[in-house]
């Protein structure tokens, strides 16, 4: 049997992992790493991810750490799923933009702003600015449900994530059309089911 192990922690950007899990009709078993309390730098953990950071994926021996990574790998590991454009098809050019948008330009876009450090030189600065980035989103999510139109896929599960923290954090503002975006996304039965066991994993941890 396919052996996948999740290392999650709740209220984290594991998060986002564990979300694409619950669409898959979770494949993959999930390991707890307390960050609170420092387990990911322990040298058990810092031997599956040398960053210490979650989530890692470890899939029969072979570690995927990012979470954009990781949600663009499992949605090619169950193809069946039907939730990534096969590579060939044109639609993946599109799938894989929006895939790396979401932690190259909306991440750094948000730690900036929240950190309060603006940056002037847009011009070597990878997301450009903010009012490129919204820009570009608010370009790419207007008259489509999905980022691929009618067909939502894993792009949407990254994106969404990434989005929905910005908008959590107070980083990007919850307007249209990211606020239909979200709503979409946020009422999915796989997020339901993913932030019920984000529940029950912080009640474990809190035990612990
Ligand atoms: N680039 C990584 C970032 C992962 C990350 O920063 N994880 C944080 C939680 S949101 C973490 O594990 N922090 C614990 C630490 O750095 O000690 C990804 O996208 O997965």
């Amino acid at each position: 049997m396919t052996e996948l192990i999740l290392y999650h922690c709740p209220q984290t950007r594991a998060g986002t992992t564990l979300w694409m899990n619950e669409e898959l009709s979770a494949p993959c078993e999930v390991k707890l790493i307390n960050v609170l309390a420092g387990e990911q730098k322990t040298p058990e953990f810092l031997a599956v991810n040398p960053m210490g950071k979650v989530p890692a994926l470890v899939d029969e021996g072979h570690v995927v750490t990012e979470a954009a990574a990781i949600c663009a790998h499992l949605a090619d590991r169950f193809p069946d799923a039907g939730l990534a454009p096969l590579p060939g098809d044109p639609a993946r050019g599109t799938y894989l933009r929006w895939m790396f948008f979401a932690p190259s330009c909306i991440e750094p876009m948000m730690l900036d702003k929240l950190g309060n450090t603006p940056r002037t030189n847009s011009s070597s600065v990878g997301y450009g600015g903010e009012d490129a980035v919204l820009g570009a989103l608010k370009g790419l999510l207007t008259d489509r449900d999905y980022v691929l139109g009618d067909q939502f896929s894993a792009v949407d599960v990254v994106l969404g994530s990434t989005l929905n923290f910005a908008t959590m954090f107070g980083a990007i503002e919850k307007v249209e059309p990211f606020a239909s975006y979200l709503d979409r996304l946020m009422s999915r039965p796989a997020v339901q089911k993913a932030n019920e066991k984000n529940e029950a994993f912080l009640a474990q941890l809190a035990r612990e």
